[in-house]
């Protein structure tokens, strides 16, 4: 379906500083189409970007023409949050979904958006499409709507290990964006997310050679089907629950579904199939997502991912072995002063949740190996392990006014590790 009344116009140059990554804007012709055929409450235009011939996005005067497939899940729930939150210059929003979805409204601000059947829809007229799907949809969708002119944003594996698609941490590695071949850019897996940050200063300072990584997953990484798994088993066991001091076969909880033994109470060190080596999938994103974001090839990376029975925040255990030394008090001072970072005595999900930066504590030596730290990272799986992330990256390809990023969205007031996103 394309929108009628189009009214050609066109962009205009130079009004937006993308000096900092590197490269110019270039002219773009858009068709605005007047139509509020999507959205209940107000009316929106729609702006369809003709023959895009790079990669950076130029908003319209109006702003960005954005759309979320996979809208009605966990993570596209938050990227309408954190969109509205961080004020992005949104011009018009469209939201799709599967087909079990499409037909619904979703509320965003003060308007109801109808959600759209993604494998249906017609997506021209976007100017950036953040993907919140699943790699299978990815794999099938994010070319067609990158065909159309939009930058599609996406939050899946499908794309991350491409050598044409950027892997992007906003605080890391944006000057990738620079060049984005297919259109596409991936956000990383939110396991890989939470430690980059903490691991590049200390990386630029020291030259990171290998890491050990246990982790300590949330169940809400498994979207909602994990979540409503571990709240189902909780119930179970209700008030008598500390029966299970003697007897880890007191209580017959629902038969479990997304993971192969309970996850209440419970760890669970098998997550994903095993793919390499005894490695699960997990564990090798976590190692190769590593290596890319960090431009590192050679990285010596062993995993173990597990999870626990938390509602949100994925956390890390990392023992990372550097060329040259780094004491200590060094390391602290850098990740003092590192953009998405706060440094914590006692890191920890309940903390960590609903938060922008990732948490880090508990640096110490590690003993085992030459140049050696250990250290506890935690950081919100579904905001910057990937809606926040997303957004940012979406900030930085608009090229807006450089924003504070990554102060703490509880407290913004004491944003001392704020930074611009350009570096
Ligand atoms: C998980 N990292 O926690 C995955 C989600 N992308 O299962």
């Amino acid at each position: 379906m394309r929108p009628s009344n189009a009214v050609r116009t066109v962009w205009n140059a130079g009004a937006i500083d993308t000096s900092h990554l590197g490269f110019r804007p270039i002219q773009k012709i858009a068709t605005i189409h007047a139509s509020s055929r999507f959205i209940r409450g107000i009316p929106t235009v729609e702006c369809g970007m003709a023959n895009r011939m790079s990669t950076e996005l130029r908003p319209s005067p109006q702003g960005v023409h954005v759309g979320i497939v996979g809208a009605s899940g966990l993570v596209g729930d938050i990227i309408l949050s954190i969109l509205a939150e961080r004020q992005f210059p949104v011009a018009s929003l469209r939201l799709f979904a599967s087909a079990r979805s499409a037909g619904r409204y979703l509320r965003w601000k003060h308007t109801e958006i109808l959600v759209e059947d993604a494998s249906t829809a017609d997506y021209s007229g976007l100017d950036i499409a953040f993907f919140s799907a699943g790699a299978s949809t990815s794999l099938k969708l994010a070319p067609v709507v990158a065909a159309t002119g939009a930058v599609v944003v996406d939050n899946s594996s499908a794309w991350r290990m491409d050598a044409d698609v950027p892997l992007v941490v906003a605080e890391v590695n944006s000057h990738a964006l620079k060049a984005i071949q297919r259109g596409i850019v991936a956000n990383p897996n939110c396991t890989t997310m939470a430690a980059m940050p903490v691991l590049k200063p200390l990386h630029e300072a020291a030259g990171l050679q290998r890491m050990v990584v246990s982790t300590y997953q949330a169940v809400s990484g498994g979207g909602i089907t994990g979540v409503r798994e571990l709240e189902a088993q909780v119930r179970n066991a209700g008030v008598d629950s500390a029966a299970l001091v003697r007897d880890g076969a007191a209580f017959d909880f629902p038969p479990p579904k997304k993971w192969a033994v309970p996850i209440a109470f419970n760890v669970v060190p098998l997550n994903y199939q095993i793919v390499e080596d005894g490695y699960t999938e997990e564990e090798v994103k976590l190692r190769d997502e590593s290596r890319k974001i960090l431009e590192i090839p050679e990285l010596l990376v062993s995993g173990t991912c597990v999870r626990v029975p938390v509602y949100a925040g994925h956390s890390l255990s990392i023992n990372a072995q550097f060329k040259r030394d780094i004491p200590v008090d060094v390391a602290l001072e850098l990740l003092r002063g590192a953009a998405g970072v706060v440094v914590a005595d006692v890191p920890n999900p309940l903390v960590a949740t609903g938060r922008d930066p990732v948490f880090v504590g508990r640096v110490r030596r590690d003993p085992t190996v030459e140049h050696g730290l250990a250290l506890f990272v935690t950081g919100d799986n579904l905001r910057k392990g990937a809606a926040l992330n997303a957004v940012q990256i979406a900030e930085i390809l608009c090229s807006q006014i450089p924003r504070p990023v990554m102060g703490d969205n509880k407290n913004r007031s004491q944003q001392s590790n704020a930074t611009s996103l350009a570096h």
